[in-house]
Parts: structure tokens; C-alpha cells; sequence
């Protein structure tokens, strides 16, 4: 990389050629304006691509609708046209013309880059022929980047966005700009959920030029972008002592506040708001709903096209829960569901997938499709806290495919996950999904290069929410690091099961934590950070479990049926669930005959020997992938096998000496 950052997915180097030459060569535009900002840098993409990949100096001009030349013809249509809709494109080769459809200049940026994916990937043009609608309105990166500098969270060096409270705007600003363009993400929000500090808000008008600045340099990539708020601002910027959010004066401020904003950064999106949770300020202080916060909020910034996203990870994480009746997992759907109908039309309420915290296996959250009248947007943890810390290997589609095609039962169709925060549920816009994402400003941009697979396929999958986990592999590799099929199919072999691998060699069932406290990396069997009242996983010398049927917590019920039926019942709780939902002796036996504690020490020892495998997979690589990659994955893996072999022995030997019950296999357990 040569101190310089990794160009990822969009490396442009020399390609095998493929009969794509010829496309490249005379580029027609035709119905777009060539001086808008998304259209020129779509064309200074293509020049970039063609250059780096085929050695083409394409030649651009405006010409008429019906292109007789060869070449790529970009044309500018109707809306619904060809059924083409907003940010999609459609693509068709025919006797030596590409043709390229958009109904705006989104879905021209779009289409280019996906003619630039099939260069890299070293496919024929010629047999592209696809129309491309975007699955979601909303596709959104969040970061959790704080302004000195550091991320909460983060796995990957520092923030590129913040040093000792100012903003960066640089070369590498436009690069992370192209690359998430390049993949469909429409918005990002750039500041920690996590508020704090009041000198360093980016609501505060020392700021305003740079945001102003990025705010345009993302617009050229048909970004929008967001900013994260403190909720008491009227309090910590503005000398009130309220933020109630009926209290006039604090309305008054905030009317101010965002007139001041908006009038100064025309392309800002809307904001994001993390209230009444770990210690965020929010309306519950002054005995007010969540949606009258978010709703006074969004009437506020509803005249300058804003919009307020407003997360429902709101708990109280000090509860006592002694009395097997109180439940974290509950508290999400008992704060919000009271107000279905209620938020206003501007607020998007954003909701984490599990009830919990974007642990290996949660089941979906009952909020997804349990408001029936409110927007929703989906939130997914790429970054992994949970998962690895972007030293293990662990490759997240396929989880996330899991939520997206869970069936809520909503409504009698389109009730899947998927379908309520595209919109097809409800018919509403204001709708999609983020995800909590893994960059930092290592050169690699993710800290293990195979992290990387999950900042792209999150994206893709965004788009496009039909792809699969190994669609998404099958894109990305080819792009990012060998076009050869061999190395291809090694890569697949280890990323695609490799969530399952990392879920076997630490918490079992759907049990969740028995991680590090804080820290979230490494075993720690009774390490759950609230576990004042009590051990999370709630084991004794018999079992092990929460229960969270009707006779525990209820928390089963708040599904919609036959969900809650399903859960309720220990016979037909998914078994991968079953200790989040059931807590059950440590002999109940389960499908596969095994007994829970048998199961245990089974999926500890195979999960080592999995990442073992995994390893041998990769020095199988060496010399067919470049070696910095090679060696810098290769030591990642070093550090994983040691972190399975510590989850596997202190589970076992944990659980051992609980239950008291040997290994049927007699292996040493430590
Ligand atoms: O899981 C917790 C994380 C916090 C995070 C919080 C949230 C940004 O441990 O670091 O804070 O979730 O999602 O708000």
C-alpha cells in the first residue's frame, strides 16, 4: 500500500480485457445535465476505471437519445419509464451499445459503477442485461467516530473524520466518498451516537464551514449527510435549564438552532438521536413519550426537508431484575409500542435487529414489524463488538439475511423484515437501514482485510436486498483481492460459515455475552457489565437459561402469532434460541440427541478445530494473493485460534464444574 490508503473494491488495476474495450471507448450522454456534481463525478469514475482497468481513454459526449455509435449510452428517462425508479438504472448490451437508464442522476452514478464492477470482475459486458431498483430509500452508514479523534467501537485505527476536535476533509474524504457511492449508500452520519462535550457539538457554529463542506463533497456522491445530537443540547449549548420537550422556550431554542443550521448546510439530511439510554439525556426526564421528543424535533426541522431518526435502544441498564420479571430484552418494545401511530411523518424510528445488543445469535426484535403504523429503519452492527473485534474472522451477510427475511406476520404478505423498512409494508418513504459500520483510518480502512466483505456486502445487500451472502462474496473478492477462481472459492469456504464458526467456539444457543465486560472481546463467563442482580445466563448446578416464556418475563409474547406461540413453547423455540428464550436443564436433550451440556462441550471443540481449518484454507493462499494481505490476515488468525482455545476452555470447564456432568468424549477439558 505504500503508506497510502487501500483503494479496496475500486483498486482499478489491469484487468483481462473480456471484449469490454470497445464499450468503454465513446461514452454518449444524453438528457443529463453534464455539469451536475453526481454526473460529472460518475464520469470522472468511469474515465478513472476504464484507464486503470482496459488502458481506455474514453471519449464523453452529448449526444442524441438514439446512439448509433458503439460504445456506452447514457440515457436520461422518466420516471417508472422502463419501470426505472428513483436511484435505480437499468443496463443493456445490444449489437455493440451498453445502454444506460436512469431517471436521475443517483441511479446514473449507480449504473456506472456497476459497469465498472463488471470490468473488475473480469465479466463480459456484452452480456449485461438488468434493471436494478433500489430495495431501500434509506442506506445508511453510522459512525461512531468521537471529535478527538477516537471510535467508540472501533477496530480499525482512528477516526478520518475527526483530530483533536476538528474536522478532516481530505484526499482521503473523497475516496471513502467514491467507495461508498460505489455501492449505494445514500447517507452517513459521522458523529458517535454518543453525544458528549457540548464545545465540540457539530450543531455549534464553529463547526458549520466544515460540515457545510463535507455536507457538498458527499452531495457530489449522492450522499446526504446526517449529524448525531445530544438530546439536551437546549441544556449543554444553549444555558436553559430544560429540555422538555412541550416546554416553549426549549422549542423556541431549537427552532433557532436548526434555522441557524439549515440556512448554512442546505444539503444536511436530517439527525440521529441516541435519548434516555446509558446515560443520555431524553424526554423521559421530564416525564414525556419518546415520540414527544422525536416529534418536536422533527415539526422543527420539517420545513427544511429534515428528517429525525430516532434509535429505540432505550433501557434503563441499572434495573433490578431479581424478580425474573423485569428484562432488558423487553424494554425496546415496552417504551415504543404504546405510541405506534403517533410519531410524526419526518421521524424514523431506528431499530437495533435483536432486542438485546448485536449479539452472535438474538432473535429479531418485536419491534420490527410490531409497530404497525410507524417508519422504521432496521440497525445492524457491522462494526464487530461482539463479533471479533475485526481480528476474528466473521462475515456478517449471512446473519443479516437472517433478520431481513424473518416473516413478522404484520400483515398477511409483505410482513417480512425486509418488507417493512423498504416501505412495501406500509407504502411509506421514509424507511431503510443502517448499520453501526467498521472503518477507521488503518490503510486497510477495517483492520482485517476480510472485514472489508462485510462493509461492502452490508451495502450491497442495502441495495439490494435479493442478493445472497455468496452473490455478495462472489462481487467482492474478484474486486478486492484475486480474480482467480481458486482463490475465490478458498475465500467463500472461509468467510461464508464463518459466523456460525465464531457463534460454536463462544456463546452457545442464543445465550448471548459471557464476553469481557466493556471491552466485549474475549471470554468471560459470568462477565456481563449489569450483572449486579445476578448472572446474565442465569445457570445453576441444573441448568441454564433465561426464562422468557409466559411463565418468566413474557418477553415471548411480544411477538405477533404465530411468532410468540413458536417462542413460547420450549418444543418449538428454534434450538439456536432456545437458552435466550427457555432456561432448561443441562440434560434436556435436543434434535440432534445431544444433551445442552453435551452440546456445549461440542460446539467449543468443533469451533477450534473449525478456525483451524480456516487457517490451513488460508496458508493455502500464499503466493496467489498479495503478500502484505496474506501476512496481515494470516497474523489475524494467529489471534483468533488463541481466542477460540480460551472461549472453548473457560466454557467448558465453566459448565463442567457447574453441572458437574462429564464430556461423553472424555477430551480434556481445563
Ligand atoms: O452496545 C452498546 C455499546 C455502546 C453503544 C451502545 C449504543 C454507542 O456497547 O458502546 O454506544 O450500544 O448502541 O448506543
Amino acid at each position: 500500500m505504500n503508506g497510502k490508503w487501500s483503494q479496496l473494491w475500486l483498486k482499478y488495476d489491469s484487468k483481462k480485457e473480456c471484449g469490454n474495450a470497445a464499450f468503454l471507448q465513446a461514452v454518449t450522454i444524453c438528457g443529463f445535465d453534464e455539469n451536475h456534481a453526481v454526473v460529472k463525478n460518475a464520469i470522472e469514475e468511469l474515465k478513472m476505471g476504464a484507464q486503470g482497468m482496459l488502458g481506455v481513454a474514453p471519449s464523453i459526449s452529448a449526444g442524441g437519445c438514439e446512439s448509433d455509435k458503439n460504445g456506452l449510452a447514457i440515457v436520461k428517462v422518466a420516471k417508472q419509464e422502463e419501470n426505472i425508479l428513483e436511484e435505480g438504472y437499468s443496463l443493456e448490451a445490444k449489437d455493440g451499445t451498453l445502454t444506460l437508464k436512469a431517471c436521475d442522476e443517483k441511479g446514473l452514478l449507480y449504473g456506472i459503477f456497476h459497469v465498472l464492477r463488471v470490468v473488475s470482475m473480469e465479466k463480459s459486458l456484452a452480456e449485461v442485461n438488468i434493471l436494478c431498483n433500489p430495495s431501500n430509500p434509506l442506506r445508511m452508514y453510522n459512525h461512531w467516530d468521537n471529535m478527538d479523534g477516537s471510535i467508540e467501537r472501533g477496530y480499525s485505527g482512528l477516526s478520518f473524520f475527526y483530530e483533536n476536535n476538528e474536522i478532516i476533509i481530505n484526499e482521503r474524504t473523497k475516496d471513502y466518498a467514491r467507495l461508498i457511492a460505489s455501492v449505494g449508500i445514500n447517507g452517513v452520519v459521522i458523529n458517535n451516537v454518543n453525544v458528549k462535550q457540548a464545545a465540540t457539538y457539530l450543531i455549534d457554529k464553529r463547526y458549520f464551514q466544515e460540515v457545510c463542506r463535507l455536507a457538498t463533497l458527499f452531495a457530489g456522491y449522492g450522499i446526504k449527510l446526517f449529524l448525531s445530537l445530544n438530546y439536551a443540547a437546549t441544556i449543554e449549548l444553549g444555558g436553559l435549564d430544560s429540555a422538555d420537550p412541550l416546554e416553549p422556550k426549549v422549542i423556541a431554542w431549537w427552532q433557532g438552532k436548526m434555522k441557524e443550521v439549515f440556512e448554512t448546510i442546505p444539503n444536511l439530511g436530517g439527525f440521529l438521536v441516541k435519548a434516555d439510554s446509558e446515560g443520555r439525556p431524553g424526554p423521559f426526564t421530564y416525564g414525556r413519550t419518546q415520540a414527544d421528543g422525536a416529534n418536536m424535533l422533527a415539526d422543527i426541522v420539517k420545513p427544511y426537508g429534515g428528517i429525525i431518526i430516532w434509535r429505540c435502544f432505550v433501557y434503563n441498564c441499572t434495573q433490578d431484575w431479581r424478580d425474573y420479571k423485569t428484562d432488558r430484552a423487553r424494554a425496546g418494545y415496552d417504551n415504543f409500542i404504546k405510541m405506534d401511530g403517533d410519531y410524526h411523518e419526518n421521524v424514523i424510528l431506528q431499530i437495533k435487529n435483536g432486542p438485546m445488543d448485536f449479539q452472535i445469535r438474538e432473535p429479531i426484535s418485536p419491534l420490527l414489524g410490531g409497530l404497525k403504523k410507524t417508519n422504521q429503519m432496521l440497525e445492524v452492527q457491522v462494526a464487530q463488538e461482539y463479533t471479533g473485534h475485526q481480528i476474528d474472522v466473521c462475515y456478517l451477510i449471512p446473519m443479516f439475511k437472517e433478520i431481513l427475511n424473518f416473516k413478522t406476520y404484520c400483515k398477511e404478505t409483505q410482513d417480512t423484515v425486509a418488507d417493512v423498512i423498504s416501505g412495501r409494508t406500509m407504502g411509506n418513504k421514509n424507511a431503510g437501514i443502517a448499520a453501526v459500520i467498521n472503518t477507521g483510518n488503518d490503510l486497510n480502512w477495517t483492520g482485517n482485510e476480510l472485514a472489508a466483505a462485510n462493509l461492502y456486502g452490508f451495502a450491497r445487500l442495502a441495495y439490494n436486498t435479493d442478493l445472497s451472502a455468496e452473490e455478495i462474496l462472489d462481487e467482492w473478492i474478484p474486486q478486492s483481492i484475486s480474480t482467480s477462481s481458486q482463490v475465490i472459492e478458498k475465500i467463500k469456504r472461509i468467510l461464508l460459515p464463518s459466523r456460525v464458526v465464531y457463534e460454536n467456539y463462544t456463546s452457545p444457543l442464543g445465550i448471548g455475552w459471557m464476553v469481557t465486560p466493556h471491552e466485549h472481546y474475549g471470554c468471560s463467563v459470568d462477565g456481563y457489565e449489569y450483572s449486579r442482580w445476578g448472572t446474565y445466563h442465569r445457570a445453576d448446578h441444573l441448568g441454564i437459561g433465561v426464562d422468557r416464556s409466559e411463565n418468566g418475563t413474557g418477553y415471548a409474547l411480544q411477538y405477533h402469532e404465530p411468532n410468540a406461540s413458536m417462542y413460547n413453547h420450549m418444543e418449538t423455540c428454534p434450538e439456536e434460541l432456545l437458552l435466550f428464550f427457555h432456561h432448561v436443564p443441562y440434560t434436556y436433550v435436543l434434535k440432534s440427541n445431544k444433551t445442552v451440556i453435551q452440546h456445549i462441550y461440542d460446539s467449543h471443540f468443533e469451533g477450534v478445530e473449525q478456525v483451524e481449518e480456516m487457517i490451513a484454507t488460508w496458508e493455502s493462499l500464499k503466493g496467489s494473493i498479495e503478500d502484505s494481505v496474506f501476512e496481515s490476515v494470516k497474523a489475524r488468525f494467529g489471534r483468533q485460534l488463541y481466542n477460540a482455545k480460551e472461549w472453548r476452555d473457560q466454557v467448558n470447564s465453566y459448565f463442567y464444574r457447574k453441572s458437574g456432568i462429564a464430556d461423553e468424549k472424555n477430551r480434556p477439558i481445563y
